[in-house]
């Protein structure tokens, strides 16, 4: 559940508020299923916005502007100790106790986004399904990648993760110790679906029409770099872990590294055209083996 309230815009009127807002989020231990061949339903540990529901792989989208307010309670309603870090954000690294809540006040940085994530374990609390996005946005509702910074005409949030389900996720959620050195990730997902799901959900295909921007807000909350080629036109890296980049590169293929964050711009070349936005690694353009139920998406333009 989150609120916003607008502080200075209340008490001010100012044309530039200082937005504040609020969330809780709850940890705990539950299934996540991927559809379509090679799909199945995975042991998980995830954030959840929704006390009576299930983990949410990724975890729910937290929302800022430019030097807002963020507080975030986080509930661990797991049998395990577990954190709450916004990497390059927040610097407590203490775990929360099985039962136990924990708040986290800060002030978000540049517009962009980041990674959040349980940090506990060797890894292996975020590859269970412990991660999300911080989405901070321009001040003001304006569609600008930052306050002065270029345009976009609509945006779309990317978390790619990977996960291996027989060495990791089957071994600890049955209170098993993961052998951390050998990780053969078997599933690898696109907003938390596999590819076929992916390359039909509104909310993750790039979908404009000719001249407009669209701006990927990408995560890479897995364990292994992604390596991400879109095709019908070049775009270009705005912002790499929260580090503006001025003046930007022109690419068609970008390396995402694990746990880091970019943001690209794109602008859509040719009407009634569909293209591919996929990882170039092909093991990881799979889930449960099958080609394409991985780390994958569709660029349309109507
Ligand atoms: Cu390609």
């Amino acid at each position: 559940m989150k609120t916003y309230i607008c502080l200075l815009g209340l008490l001010l009127g100012s044309a530039m508020p200082a937005y504040a807002a609020s969330y809780n989020l709850y940890i705990a231990a539950g299934t996540h299923t991927i559809n379509g061949a090679g799909g199945t339903t995975i042991n998980v540990w995830g954030y959840t916005d929704n006390l009576s529901a299930g983990p949410m792989v990724p975890g729910p989208e937290l929302a800022s502007t430019e030097n807002g307010s963020v507080t975030v309670t986080v509930h661990n309603n797991d049998t395990r100790p577990h954190n709450f870090v916004v990497l390059g954000v927040t610097t407590d690294t203490g775990s929360i106790v099985a039962g136990g809540s924990k708040i986290y006040t800060f002030t978000t940085p540049n517009a962009g986004v980041y990674l959040y994530a349980d940090t506990l374990n060797s890894n292996v609390n975020r590859e269970m399904g412990l991660y999300g996005a911080l989405v901070v946005r321009a001040a003001g509702g304006a569609k600008v990648v930052w306050t002065g910074g270029p345009k976009y005409d609509f945006e779309r949030v990317w978390i790619t993760s990977d996960m291996d389900k027989p060495r990791w996720n089957d071994i600890a959620s049955k209170g098993g110790t993961v052998n951390t050195s050998v990780y053969k990730p078997n599933y690898f997902m696109m907003n938390g679906m596999g590819g076929f799901d992916a390359m039909r959900d509104t909310n993750t295909t790039l979908v404009g029409s000719v001249g407009q921007y669209g701006l990927a807000r990408i995560v890479n909350a897995g364990l292994f770099d992604e390596s991400l080629h879109f095709h019908g036109n070049h775009m270009q890296v705005v912002m790499e872990n929260g580090k503006r980049q001025v003046p930007s590169e022109w690419t068609d293929t970008i390396n995402v590294k694990a746990g880091q964050t970019m943001l690209i711009l794109y602008q859509i070349k040719f009407a009634k055209n569909v293209f591919p936005m996929h990882v170039h690694t092909a093991q990881m353009e799979t889930s449960g083996g099958v080609y394409l139920n991985g780390v994958a998406t569709l660029i349309i333009g109507q």
